[in-house]
């Protein structure tokens, strides 16, 4: 914590001291500002939250730095906990190309056809689904479903990337659902940037385009990238997700080069988590920031889930 302004460094220590009398344990995304990530109990992609979170025993109560869905999954896979979302306005964009109504619709029409859904989405629309997956596990999920064709909703990007490797159909559903912050990488700005550092490796999420996605040399969630650069011979990367997972390698990795693949890859809605906020909620657990899910879609969506984890590993 020793790089932070004193301001920062004081409101964290408060933190830290708010989370034992309160007994909280704080989990963060990847893509959360460095001085979040810094003071979490952990920091990873949403499997390896949700995993964390599934066993979490050491206290009574969970706030996520994340967005809504990933505090949902805790909530559901960890009922005697209390969950708190570090704000509640931090809720993935993604997730409005799935609506529940859709989903329904798409299953009544095809309901011999696979419906795989991308964890990115509300629990309600979730529970319509067959299957759900994170980036994480995308493809081994695909490859147990072992059909030529599936329904994958909402992301376009990541449909494109489950029908390139497994050399399966997959309609995207609706065609046009993506990432925000993802869909603004492009191939021409990665390659000028790799004219500049040739002997880099090129990493992106496949929430990216697919031009984006044909020339990399490895595509994987936050922290199979996070993992990809640590095992890596190789000492300089270019890599195209959000800035927080390049914070933390920067800070993480003392001895390898990262370099961004966009101006700003910034994901505003999981930036509504701060520090005035966590230390806000911790302190007065306000009600709004409890996250709970109905108990019918709780239900469907801890099977989903369960099953989801069960064959990641
Ligand atoms: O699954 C996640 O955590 C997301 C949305 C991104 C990533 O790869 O960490
Ligand atoms: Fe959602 Fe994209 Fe932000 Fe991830 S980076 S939380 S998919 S908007």
């Amino acid at each position: 914590m020793s790089n932070f302004p004193e301001k920062i460094k004081n409101l964290q220590n408060e933190i830290l001291k708010l989370k034992e009398k309160h007994d909280f344990l704080i989990l963060a995304h990847n893509y959360q500002v460095p001085e979040i990530q810094v003071i979490a109990d952990f920091c990873a992609d949403s499997l390896k939250l949700a995993e964390f979170a599934k066993k979490a025993d050491s206290a009574n109560n969970m706030i996520f730095a994340a967005v809504w869905f990933m505090a949902e999954s805790g909530a559901i896979l960890n009922p005697t906990k209390k969950v708190y979302i570090g704000n509640y306005e931090a809720f993935c964009p993604m997730a409005r190309g799935a609506p529940e109504k859709l989903m329904k619709k798409i299953k009544t029409i095809n309901p011999e056809i696979p419906l795989m859904m991308y964890i990115n989405t509300t629990a309600a629309a979730r529970a319509q689904a067959d299957y759900i997956c994170t980036s994480a596990n995308a493809l081994k999920i695909a490859k147990l479903i072992n059909k030529p064709l599936i329904n994958f909703a909402p992301d376009k990007n990541m449909a494109y990337y489950i029908q390139s490797k497994l050399n399966i159909t997959v309609n995207p559903i609706p065609l046009k659902g993506c990432c925000i912050v993802h869909e603004k990488f492009d191939a021409k700005y990665i390659k000028n940037v790799k004219k500049d550092h040739p002997k880099a490796l090129i990493l992106a999420h496949p929430e990216c385009r697919p031009e984006v996605q044909e020339i990399t040399d490895f595509i994987g969630s936050t922290s199979q990238m996070f993992k990809f650069v640590v095992d890596s011979e190789f000492d300089e990367f270019i890599i195209a997700t959000e800035i927080g997972l390049l914070q933390k390698l920067e800070r993480e990795t003392k001895n390898k080069k990262i370099y961004k693949a966009h101006d700003k890859p910034i994901c505003y809605n999981m930036k509504k988590n701060t520090l005035e906020s966590i230390k806000y909620v911790i302190e007065k657990q306000p009600e709004e920031y409890l996250v709970t899910v109905p108990e019918e879609i709780a239900e469907k969506n801890k099977v989903l889930l369960n099953e989801m984890i069960k064959n990641s590993q």
